[in-house]
């Protein structure tokens, strides 16, 4: 398989986590590497990340890339066993994914700035507003949690973690303030301590980070 992605593209992130969550070997290609258009052509929506796998078939989209992984490669599972944490995880995910990634996106700062002439500061307020009420939703999701977990719904990472760790990162390049949200932090600690096993583990050094 190959991952056509780029650097600190968070939606890629949270696929390259799962397939280091898997195990699974894939190449890495950034989009950089392709000739002019080409990408385009692979994957007419554009974004980034899109997963080739094989027999001339790219699937676009994150979200549909991971439901791919995990129906194709169901072991180890990314999500909880019980269908009620499932859906849990796969809210809190999509909480990441749709109301706070998609609203900060690059393209869209762009847009504000270039399109709609706001200022810094009116740009600043924007993030502040969707990563806040965000942040502020998901650490109140884990805290309300009926069991906690060392991670965000269980005792191995897994798909609410795989969205939240490349949003953590990307929040912080964009100087949002995490230290509001000790749970999220304290995921994302345990996360990063996390080492691949057997023969990836010689290739990289930590699962949640490059
Ligand atoms: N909903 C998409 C979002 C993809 C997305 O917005 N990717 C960003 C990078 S994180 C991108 O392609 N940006 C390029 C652009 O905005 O033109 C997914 O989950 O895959």
């Amino acid at each position: 398989m190959l991952l056509i992605s780029r650097w600190q593209n968070s939606a890629g992130e949270r696929v390259r986590i799962a397939l280091n969550l898997k195990g699974i070997s894939y190449r890495y290609v950034p989009v950089s590497s392709l000739e002019p258009g080409e990408y385009h052509r692979l994957n007419p929506q554009g974004l980034l990340p899109a997963l080739d796998i094989g027999d001339g078939r790219v699937v676009p989209q994150s979200s549909a890339i991971l439901s791919y992984i995990e129906e194709a490669y169901p072991d180890p599972s990314l999500l909880p066993e019980d269908p009620a944490l499932r859906a849990e995880a796969r809210g809190f995910a999509a909480h990441i994914a749709a109301e706070m990634h998609a609203l900060t996106v690059q393209r869209v700062r762009h847009f504000l700035r270039d399109e709609l002439s706001a200022g810094e500061a009116e740009v600043k307020r924007w993030l502040a507003r969707w990563l806040g009420l965000g942040f502020t939703a998901l650490e109140e999701t884990l805290r309300q949690r009926k069991v906690s977990s060392p991670f965000c719904f269980g005792d191995r990472p897994g798909w609410a973690d795989l969205h939240l760790i490349p949003q953590m990162s990307n929040a912080r390049r964009l100087g949002h303030d995490l230290s509001p949200y000790p749970l999220l932090l304290a995921v994302e600690q345990r996360c990063g301590r996390l080492k691949p096993s057997g023969r990836q583990g010689r290739r990289r050094s930590r699962i949640f980070r490059r």
